[in-house]
């Protein structure tokens, strides 16, 4: 059989622009089949390299399980190695404050601003009780600076965002389960903000006892019904949900940090000396290091920015502007700024 002349649709369909048969010069020329929607990716895609991307992320956990050095093992990795400047040595001083460091990425053309919020470890108290408030009361605040600018009437053009896009949390490496002080955070938090929960320093547990730790650890989650991201009930698809069952099969991730770069087999690694020998951090034959920065660099961030932005902001957007109008009403005696945590 002969081949068929092109039609017209499918030359529309390769992207090429259609002949309008018999264009007279009464006729327009113009094509009115084409819509042109596809333009608007390129719109998107040149608005979003010139406003750049913003992502907060906050390390939450006991102190002395590596919240700091992992985070710049995240400043030091593949992401931003090559365009950190002036990649500090100095070794890491204990965490005392709440305290943000922001890092400016780039790679071909695409800018990043990668913030991570270090929280000083707790568990250093005999006493316990409540040392999730410093920390949920930082988001909070967050929330606040952010619901103060939106309702300011000559509001900036684009809202500076402070607000905790996600919360890694550090699981001791203790191989039997979760504490019930990480439990109750864990339960706090997951109700205002993403969170990610790591195994902490998983090169002190053998590959068995991981598996074995991470296994129980997603048991004990459901059973106290703490939602992780990426949560099951934000899933928009199913393709979205095939992707994510396996980020949720896999959670919590068994990380290792270092700041360290070593020698192996010629390459410069960021590993950590043990005594069976390097674990090299990136590797994910070595630890799951690799698949949180993905996760949150690569494929989800702009996933994680959407629900924090969505859900859980929105959520204490609602709660804030309910608690006014009862005010203005005078349905309530006043109520503190912040709300009860
Ligand atoms: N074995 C092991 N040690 C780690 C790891 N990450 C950090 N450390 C060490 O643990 C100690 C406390 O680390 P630091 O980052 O200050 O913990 P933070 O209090 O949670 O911020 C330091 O001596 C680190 O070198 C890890 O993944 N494995
Ligand atoms: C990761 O580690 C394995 C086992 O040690 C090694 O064979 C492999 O070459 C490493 N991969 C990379 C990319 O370094
Ligand atoms: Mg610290």
């Amino acid at each position: 059989p002969e081949p068929l002349p092109p039609s017209s649709s499918s030359m529309a369909e390769a992207g090429l622009p259609e002949v309008p048969p018999l264009a007279g010069p009464d006729k327009p020329t113009m094509d009115f089949s084409y819509v042109g929607i596809d333009a608007i990716l390129e719109q998107m895609r040149r608005k979003a390299m010139k406003q750049g991307f913003e992502l907060n992320i906050m390390v939450v956990g006991q102190s002395g399980l590596g919240k700091s050095t992992l985070m710049n093992t995240l400043f030091k990795s593949k992401v931003s190695r090559k365009s950190v400047m002036g990649t500090p040595e100095e070794r890491i001083p204990k965490t005392i404050e709440i305290k943000s460091i922001s890092h400016d990425i780039e790679e071909k053309g695409v800018r990043m601003k990668l913030t991570v919020i270090d929280t000083p470890g707790f568990g250093d108290q005999i006493n316990n009780e409540n040392c999730w408030q410093p920390i949920m009361k930082f988001i909070n605040d967050q929330y606040e600076q952010y619901l103060q600018e939106e309702i300011n009437i000559d509001r900036k053009k684009r809202i500076p965002d402070s607000r905790v896009h996600c919360c890694i949390y550090f699981i001791p490496p203790t191989g039997h389960c979760l504490r019930p002080l990480d439990v109750e955070f864990m339960r706090r938090l997951s109700k205002v903000v993403n969170i990610v929960p790591v195994i902490a320093k998983a090169d002190t547990l053998t590959l068995e006892e991981r598996d074995f730790f991470k296994k129980k650890i997603r048991e004990e989650l459901r059973a106290y019904s703490i939602d992780v991201y990426p949560q099951k009930e934000f899933d928009e698809d199913a393709e979205d949900r095939l992707i994510n069952e396996k980020i949720r099969e896999m959670i919590p991730f068994a990380v290792v940090g270092s700041d360290q770069e070593y020698q192996v087999n010629g390459r410069r690694l960021l590993g950590r000396k043990t005594k069976w020998g390097t674990i090299e951090v990136e590797n994910i034959t070595h630890c799951e290091f690799a698949y949180l920065r993905d996760l949150l660099i690569r494929t989800h961030m702009q996933n994680i920015k959407d629900i924090a932005s969505s859900i859980h902001y929105e959520m204490y957007r609602v709660r804030r502007l309910n608690e006014n109008n009862m005010q203005a009403n005078g349905l309530a005696d006043h109520h503190p700024a912040s709300p009860e945590i």
